[in-house]
C-alpha cells in the first residue's frame, strides 16, 4: 500500500478548539475515519471538551454546515455566557455514530474554532451525481476556508468503489486511515495559522 500520508510534523494541540462535521452516508466508512481523526487530535493534546462533532445527512451539506458552525462559534465567543453553543446550531446528532458524535464535548467548550474538519465519503455510482457533488463540495469547502480564514480540512473521500474507500479508512489489513492525516493537518494548520496571523 503506497498511500501512507504526509511525513508527520508534531504540533501542540493543547490550546486548540477543533470542529468536526461528518456526513452520515456510508457510515461504516465514516466511523473509522472519524475515530482516526479524533485519535490524532487527542494524541496532539487537543482536549476532548475542545472537540465538537456534528453530523449532516450527506457530503453535499458539508460546506453550509462548516460555514454555520464556524459563524456560531464566533458569535458564541463574543457573547460568552449566553448559554448557547456552536453545537446547538446544527442540532444534536442522531447518527449511529452516536458514541463518537455526541456527548459532553458537543456543548462543553466555547470560543471560535481554530479549524474545522469536514468528513464525507462519496462513492461513484452509475450516474453523474458523484461528479457534481464531489466538485461542488470541494469548491464549497475551499470557499468557506478562504472566506473565514480558518483551515477547513478536506476529509472527503472521492472513490470509485467501496474497496477504495475501505483502503483509505484503515479497514483493509495494512491500509492507512486517512482520518489520522486529517486530525494532524487540523492541528498543524491551526498552529501555523496563529503564527502567520
Ligand atoms: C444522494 C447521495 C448519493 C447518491 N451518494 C452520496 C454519497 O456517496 N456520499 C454522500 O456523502 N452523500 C451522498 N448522497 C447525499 C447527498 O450528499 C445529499 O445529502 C443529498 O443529495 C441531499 O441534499
Amino acid at each position: 500500500m503506497h498511500n501512507k500520508g504526509p511525513a508527520p510534523q508534531l504540533h501542540d494541540g493543547s490550546n486548540l478548539r477543533i470542529g468536526i462535521v461528518h456526513a452520515r452516508w456510508n457510515d461504516t466508512i465514516i466511523e473509522p475515519l472519524l475515530a482516526g481523526t479524533k485519535a490524532k487530535l487527542l494524541e496532539t493534546g487537543v482536549k476532548e471538551s475542545n472537540i465538537v462533532v456534528q453530523t449532516v445527512p450527506g457530503s453535499w451539506e458539508l460546506p453550509i454546515a462548516v460555514q454555520r458552525l464556524y459563524a456560531a462559534s464566533q458569535v458564541q465567543s463574543s457573547a460568552a455566557g449566553s448559554g448557547s453553543s456552536a453545537g446547538d446550531l446544527l442540532g444534536s446528532s442522531t447518527s449511529d455514530l452516536a458514541a463518537l458524535s455526541t456527548g459532553a464535548s458537543n456543548t462543553a467548550s466555547t470560543g471560535p474554532f481554530d479549524a474545522i474538519i469536514a468528513i464525507g465519503v462519496l462513492i461513484k455510482g452509475e450516474t453523474m451525481h458523484f461528479e457534481y457533488i464531489a466538485e461542488t463540495v470541494s469548491h464549497g469547502l475551499m470557499r468557506v476556508s478562504l472566506d473565514t480564514g480558518i483551515p477547513v480540512i478536506f476529509g472527503v473521500l472521492t472513490v470509485l468503489n467501496e474497496d477504495q474507500a475501505k483502503a483509505r479508512a484503515g479497514i483493509i489489513e495494512g491500509s492507512h486511515n486517512h482520518g489520522e492525516d486529517w486530525g494532524l493537518a487540523a492541528v498543524e494548520m491551526s498552529v501555523k495559522r496563529k503564527n502567520w496571523a
